[in-house]
């Protein structure tokens, strides 16, 4: 595996799928694995569980892990093309990352979406350059339109809860008070597609994600109708893709609240983290017995390690 973008780098996800359960029975099974490796974590934005789990993942499997905060450490890297290099920025991407290929196994990199340019978010600017420029494997952390681990994450949590073969799965959007990136919804999207579940979105109307998403799912405006029956709710903020990075809508009427949930199937509740409490999800809910939040954090490590495995054993 050269790379970890999109649901299709995993390949046949049941095997994917199944290897998680491998690795988390047993993640020391691979501790040799990685011996003499180095993986660098490179980090253009702030993290605790990616940061954590993935550190954690290339450690089960011996490697050596540098992490890089690129706000703190290091120069400040310039991203475009074609700029005339005067302003504060001393070091171009087009060098930095071959340097770094030179002296790591593996990249893995954090950079979110500006929401200054839609086009070079969505083009995949940033990600793409480490990609073309590593030399070596590359491992999306959240990047401007995906964020694979969490949604490999959040289907391997949905396959370790589910009561039914195929149950059904609601992303609902819910208000927060800063424009987020569409990423963790739109790889959510695109993971539930390819997985065994019956698959229904709502938001307020001009939350609608990229088209190149959402083809052949379905959406439904009234949240509450969407909440009927599910078996999973899977609450997430994002800003507006058509009004580009705009926050729309603050509406407290789509915070996951106790009554929405009276109306699914006693469903359990998602969320990535970090989670604004009494926003997204009222306490009530989150700290409810059917909130599995902390349980879908703790398989990031899971995720993080069948990816790093993979790559890993490309390299021999
Ligand atoms: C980020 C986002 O919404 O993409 C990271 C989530 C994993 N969240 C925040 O910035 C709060
Ligand atoms: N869910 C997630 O990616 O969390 P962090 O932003 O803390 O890494």
């Amino acid at each position: 595996m050269k790379r970890f973008l999109t649901v299709t780098d995993i390949g046949d996800l049941k095997k994917a799928l199944a290897e998680a359960t491998e690795v988390k029975k047993n993640p020391y099974a691979w501790d040799q694995l990685g011996k003499n490796k180095t993986i660098i974590l490179i980090f253009f934005n702030s993290s605790l569980r990616t940061r954590l789990s993935t550190q954690k993942a290339a450690m089960n499997l011996g490697m050596n892990v540098i992490v890089l905060d690129v706000n703190k450490d290091g120069w400040k890297l310039e991203t475009e093309f074609g700029v005339v290099m005067d302003g504060d920025k001393p070091e171009h991407l087009r060098e930095a990352v071959p340097v770094i290929g030179r002296y790591c196994d593996i990249i893995a990199v954090r950079s979110f979406a500006s929401f200054e340019d839609k086009k070079a978010d969505y083009e995949e600017q940033i990600l793409n350059q480490f990609i073309e420029f590593a030399g070596v494997p590359v491992i999306s952390m959240e990047s401007a339109t995906r964020h694979p681990l969490q949604a490999f994450a959040d289907l391997f949590t949905i396959e370790e809860y589910k009561k039914t073969d195929k149950p059904k799965v609601v992303l609902t959007w819910a208000p927060h008070p800063r424009a987020l990136p569409q990423a963790v919804p739109n790889s959510f999207v695109e993971w539930m597609k390819e997985g065994d579940v019956e698959f229904v979105v709502t938001h307020p109307k001009g939350y609608e994600l990229a088209p190149e998403f959402m083809e052949g799912v379905s959406v439904e405006y009234d949240q509450k109708k969407a909440f009927e029956g599910a078996d999973f709710i899977y609450a997430k903020n994002w800003a507006s893709f058509t009004d580009y990075g705009k926050i729309l809508s603050q509406d407290k009427s789509w915070t996951v609240d106790e009554e929405k949930m009276a109306v699914t199937n006693q469903a359990k509740f998602m969320h990535c983290l970090p989670v604004r409490r009494n926003m997204i999800v009222t306490d009530g809910v989150i700290d409810s017995p059917d909130s599995i939040v902390i349980d879908e954090a703790a398989n990031r490590e899971v995720s993080a390690q069948v990816v790093i495995k993979r790559m890993l054993e490309s390299l021999k």
